[in-house]
């Protein structure tokens, strides 16, 4: 019965993505959809800031709530969260109704958007040890509920199947270890919510968001799992000096936990027969490499299957640096 709910879900998608595509088809030429493609890799940033602006000048809410978006990631001047959440409100003012959702997710109007209170919104959660060695911590209710659902519908309509990093090739590679979904946020594809939601996890672990890598949304139905692994980078592997050069080793592996009402789907450490089932909202998270920056063997681990129902976490994997 879940299985086919999941089935149904992927075909949902499918026929999401087809509709996407027809909706861009028709759309060409749509001067939003035109500013958009210059924050693809490659585009002319400036360009498409210039066009966003007017548009968003014109009145266009979606415009505004993707400024909104940039004035709090910084990505496009220095990052402003005041003025972000102003321009979210509106942004849903003109009736642009993904702002007004990110907003109520936010704990936010409308009509209250100005008494967001951003500072406590990504302030440091306190944490508790449940391994020292590894170092693994949990955070309990670090996503509120309605966050953990803003989340879940972002990532929805993005899966796709999830891969592992091939250093050699710089590409995703499908392996059947891995036969779970993931959707990939890179920096000009997140927005307002994922921007403050990112900012929460680098105060709690005192690493700043521009050493993350893009943030993951993980989809698991029954019998999908992520077999036991390391998330560090092995030094030792082909290409991967190259990598370690360029962004630094991955450090921390951050996860929240989405959603209940699965069976299984616990995140396991064989070599400390840890099994950690987050409540929706909780995080785990643990430290990859050893206090002298060697990697830490006792970090291996598994997304077990789940057994009914489905898995959705959030997956942030941090570097100990920004890219250079
Ligand atoms: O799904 C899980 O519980 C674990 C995810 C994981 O192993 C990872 O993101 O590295």
């Amino acid at each position: 019965m879940v299985a086919k709910a999941s089935k149904d879900r992927s075909a949902a998608g499918r026929r999401r993505a087809v509709q996407h595509e027809q909706i861009v088809g028709l759309m060409a030429g749509d001067p939003l959809v035109e500013a958009k493609k210059h924050f693809a890799p490659g585009g002319d940033i400036a360009l498409g800031l210039q066009r966003l602006n007017q548009e968003a000048e014109q009145g266009n809410g979606e415009a505004l709530a993707l400024l909104a978006h940039f004035a709090a990631s910084g990505l496009t001047g220095k990052p402003d969260w005041d003025k972000s959440v102003q321009m979210l409100a509106a942004s849903a003012d003109l009736g642009w109704e993904e702002a007004a959702r990110e907003l109520r997710a936010l704990g936010g109007g409308p009509p209250s958007a100005g008494e967001l209170d951003i500072r406590s919104l990504v302030a440091p959660r306190p944490t508790e040890v449940l391994s020292h060695a590894p170092r693994i911590r949990a955070c309990r209710s670090f996503f509120s509920p309605a966050e953990c659902d803003w989340l879940i519908e972002r990532g929805g309509s993005r899966l796709e199947r999830a891969g592992v990093y091939d250093a050699q090739s710089a590409t995703k590679r499908i392996v059947s270890a891995r036969n779970n979904s993931a959707a990939q946020f890179s920096p000009f594809e997140m927005d307002t919510v994922l921007v403050f939601l990112t900012a929460r996890i680098g105060n709690t672990i005192s690493l700043p968001p521009a050493c993350f890598e893009p943030t993951s949304i993980l989809h698991y139905g029954v019998n999908e799992q992520f077999e036991t692994h390391y998330d560090f980078l092995d030094p030792a592997e082909a290409g991967m000096a190259a990598d370690l050069n360029a962004r630094g080793q991955r450090v921390v592996t951050f996860l929240v936990y989405l959603n209940d009402g699965y069976e299984g789907g616990e995140t396991y450490f064989p070599q400390i027969d840890l099994r950690f089932k987050g409540r929706r909202g909780d995080a785990l998270f643990f430290v990859n490499i050893q206090n002298d920056g060697s990697p830490d063997l006792s970090t291996l681990h598994a997304g077990l299957p789940p057994t009914s129902g489905e898995k959705w976490l959030l997956s942030q994997w941090v570097r100990n640096r920004p890219p250079r």
